[in-house]
């Protein structure tokens, strides 16, 4: 009975999934290989250990996969060494902060509300309870790198972090290296969210100048949810390895990590890189439009940009994002820098093109989405209009199950 609900809201889901716009920067959808494999026969298995080093038996072949997954995820990136093992950004970061900071220390990174993640020193987040963390500002929206490198200097931290979740601009990862050698310190990289720009060449790699590079594996990356880290330093990788198991975790979820390997055997493919390329058109495109429109948002280097709501539509980024998931438009209420509203309400949203590209998105669409969210916000279009607008545009892209 229980199994016969479940079943019901997988397919209530899929309807959603299909009928909708996916506007939320960090989704993606995973190709049937990709989901196969993450609810294959692998779901089995234990495996604690690595491979050749398990506390299991049976694990002949799940030693082979994860191997694989290594070895892809090192040919993609350009990295030496390769954890696949991390269930999720979170986790990776956990692992990596313990692996480089093992009695603790301070961490320089940027706050949540300007873009930063949880782990990345937020009060409620584990990270801000076991380091000490202080925080680099941003100018006009921007990185600041001589900001940046003044407050390393004032506060001497033990690592410097970067790679951010709603940050619509390039970062210099090199410049940032230079930061964290001139004060002496380490230099980690979150690239979870621009993973699939990284591997398709389209944005700075920080794996040449980051000590540790830290990622998830299902944003723009576009494969299963879940964790990585990669590092050129066989000590790193060492305590990387413990770190993850067994101080921070248990048995890899072998099923998954499978699904990485396809992923990552994916994205090397000449069609990935054309993929990426249209993310970054697309949400170009619908930044730009909605300044035309007259509305506030960011310019975008990448896969996302921020509308500032309140200044555009006089409504809070909550009420925006509920309004506009009753036509079907998902996305999610973001601060803005030096926003005056608090995290759950904020004055902004983050808009991102990684899920509705793999659908077939093309940029005249982008556009139109611009259009249709500000006639909608504006009080310009029904919600019977703005609804048929949407399933126009969604009608003509791939069935989220056919990827
Ligand atoms: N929660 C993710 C995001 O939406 O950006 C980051 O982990």
């Amino acid at each position: 009975m229980k199994n016969k609900e479940i079943k019901e809201l997988i397919k209530l889901e899929t309807k959603r999934q299909n009928e909708g716009i996916e506007l939320i920067a960090s989704e993606n959808y995973a190709s049937k290989e990709v989901r196969n494999a993450c609810s294959s026969i692998l779901t089995n298995k234990y495996a604690e250990g690595y491979p050749g080093r398990r506390y299991y038996g049976g694990c002949e072949f799940v030693d082979k996969i994860e191997r694989l997954a290594i070895k892809n995820a090192c040919e993609l990136f350009g990295s030496k060494f390769a954890n696949v093992q991390p269930h999720s950004g979170s986790q990776a970061n956990a692992a990596a902060y313990h692996a480089l900071l093992p009695n603790g220390g301070k961490i320089l990174s940027l706050t949540l509300n300007d873009g930063g993640h949880l782990t990345h020193g937020s009060p409620v987040s584990f990270s801000s309870h076991e380091y000490n963390f202080v925080f680099y500002a941003l100018k006009d929206g921007h990185l600041d790198y001589d900001e940046i490198l003044k407050t390393a200097k004032e506060e001497k931290p033990d690592l410097l972090l970067a790679g951010y979740s709603a940050y619509p601009y390039a970062i210099d990862f090199k410049r940032l290296s230079e930061i964290a050698k001139e004060v002496g310190c380490l230099f980690m990289v979150d690239m979870a969210h621009i993973a699939g720009l990284v591997a398709a060449k389209e944005h700075m790699s920080p794996v040449p100048y980051a000590d540790v590079v830290t990622s998830t594996t299902h944003k723009t990356l576009r494969g299963p949810r879940g964790g990585l880290i990669l590092t050129n330093n066989e000590e790193f990788i060492k305590k990387i390895n413990s770190a993850v198991f067994p101080f921070h975790q248990g048995g890899p979820l072998e099923h998954i990590i499978a699904a990485k390997a396809i992923c990552f055997a994916e994205a090397l493919q000449p069609s990935f890189k054309e993929y990426i390329k249209g993310v970054v058109r697309n949400t170009k495109a619908c930044a730009l439009e909605f300044k035309k429109l007259g509305a506030v948002a960011s310019d975008s280097d990448n896969h996302l940009f921020l509308l500032n709501v309140l200044d555009s539509y006089g409504i809070t980024g909550k009420e925006a994002q509920n309004k506009l998931e009753e036509i079907g438009i998902t996305l999610n209420k973001n601060m803005i820098p030096n926003d005056t509203k608090k995290p759950n309400e904020t004055s902004g949203l983050r808009i991102g093109f990684a899920a509705s590209t793999t659908r077939g998105c093309i940029q005249e669409q982008a556009r139109k989405i611009a259009n249709i969210i500000h006639n909608y916000l504006k009080g310009t279009s029904s919600t019977e209009e703005a609804k048929k607008e949407v399933r126009s545009i969604t009608s003509r892209w791939k069935k989220i199950t056919s990827i």
